[in-house]
């Protein structure tokens, strides 16, 4: 969660080894995604290198799936406080995306990748996550990327499978592969969905991005970030 708060020039005063740092960067066309390793001053001097031609996203990943090893299907309480490991797929947790939200203007950022290597993304320009127990999306739309927009529209409440907050009829969690989700009536995209690496012929509870691949392919990878837009 640090890395909201660094600014460049960096100064060292933000403990950086105390939280993985992920540098995303836009690079042309291409969108890079790097991962500086190493001592303090080690990571500085990759920053400053790679300041040099490119433009930098310090963004705080609050979801990712990339190879099924944890189970998404939880509770309420799980999706409030977080789970995984930050080394591989997780989930931040509610609480801790409204307390960075709360910090300022955040733009939210999805990567994803099928499984012949076709990455897409959507850049929401404004998202913002309300106080429990609702944590109700405020997000401008539509998105800008290649990906489509899987999102509900704001407004939209965050639903488990014990807490079922969205508006269709029964529970989308349910419905839908278990895990949580900003859910309407019920989705076009299911970041926390089943991971069932590729094609599935079950309907829509898998990691679906709707306009991407649709409701019957789960994808390699799904990662959700947020920035600071404002100064
Ligand atoms: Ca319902």
């Amino acid at each position: 969660m640090c890395l909201l708060l660094l600014r460049i020039p960096v100064n060292g005063q933000v403990n950086l080894e105390m939280c993985k740092i992920s540098l995303h960067y836009d690079k042309g066309d291409n969108f890079g995604v790097g991962y500086p390793e190493g001592s303090l001053q080690e990571v500085i001097k990759q920053l400053h290198l790679r300041l040099a031609s490119i433009e930098v996203w310090f963004s705080q990943v609050f979801q990712k799936r990339m190879d099924g090893s944890v189970n998404f299907t939880r509770g309420w309480e799980d999706y409030v406080n977080g789970f995984g490991s930050m080394n591989g797929e997780f989930w931040l947790g509610l609480e801790n995306i409204h307390k960075i939200i709360s910090s300022g203007s955040f733009e939210m950022r999805v990567d994803m990748e099928d499984f012949d290597g076709v990455k897409k993304y959507a850049v929401y320009s404004s998202f913002a996550v309300g106080p429990g127990i609702g944590y109700s999306l405020t997000i401008a739309k539509p998105p800008t990327g290649d990906a489509g927009d899987g999102m509900e529209p704001t407004g939209t409440k965050f639903t488990t499978f014990d807490k079922d907050q969205d508006s269709y009829s029964t529970n989308c969690a349910v419905e839908f592969g278990g895990g949580g989700g900003w859910f309407g009536a019920c989705h076009y995209g299911n970041p926390n969905g089943i991971y069932h690496g590729g094609r599935q012929t079950s309907y829509a509870d898998g990691v679906n991005w709707q306009p991407f691949r649709g409701y019957h392919y789960s994808l390699k990878t799904m990662e959700m970030k947020i920035r600071k837009t404002t100064a």
